[in-house]
């Protein structure tokens, strides 16, 4: 498998309990390794822009109200198969049905906020990467 670049959100919830740094750590365990990295603050505009994929969802408003609520950590994390190792590393959406050791499940606090996200496919991972960095700031 070849080596990837998956973009990840260390989101609101997990930045105000001050759980950035084992977050981190959980990735770097993993194998994946952070090549960009920044915190930010998300207007809503650029919340309901990022997760315009679930406009139509109940949850939308909620989620976007969410992200904007504290500050987030965005990064780019490279490795070998990183999207799904990421995905793998986070654990299920629901908290309540995450596995042992994956960050939801020590650090999320409900499916709503559940601490991290992370890109789903190479294409998701290209845009999203592209939406909060510029070439320039992927340190490889
Ligand atoms: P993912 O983050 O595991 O890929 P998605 O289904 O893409 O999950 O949902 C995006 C985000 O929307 C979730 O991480 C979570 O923060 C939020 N979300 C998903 N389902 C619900 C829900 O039923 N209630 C509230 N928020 C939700």
């Amino acid at each position: 498998m070849a080596i990837q670049r998956t973009f990840s959100i260390i989101k609101p919830d997990a930045t105000k309990r001050n759980l950035t740094g084992k977050i981190i750590a959980k990735f770097e365990e993993a194998g994946l390794r952070i090549v960009a990295s920044k915190r930010i603050q998300l207007t809503l505009a650029q919340a309901q822009q990022f997760y315009g994929v679930h406009k139509d969802r109940p949850f939308f408003d909620e989620l976007c109200e969410f992200m904007i609520s504290e500050p987030i950590v965005v990064q780019v994390l490279e490795g070998e198969d990183a999207i799904a190792k990421n995905r793998e590393v986070m654990g299920a959406t629901n908290p309540a049905d995450a596995a042992e050791g994956t960050i939801r499940k020590e650090f999320a606090l409900s499916i709503g906020e559940n601490s991290v996200h992370g890109s789903d496919a190479p294409e998701t991972a290209a845009e999203e990467i592209a939406f909060f960095f510029s070439g320039l700031e992927l340190v490889g």
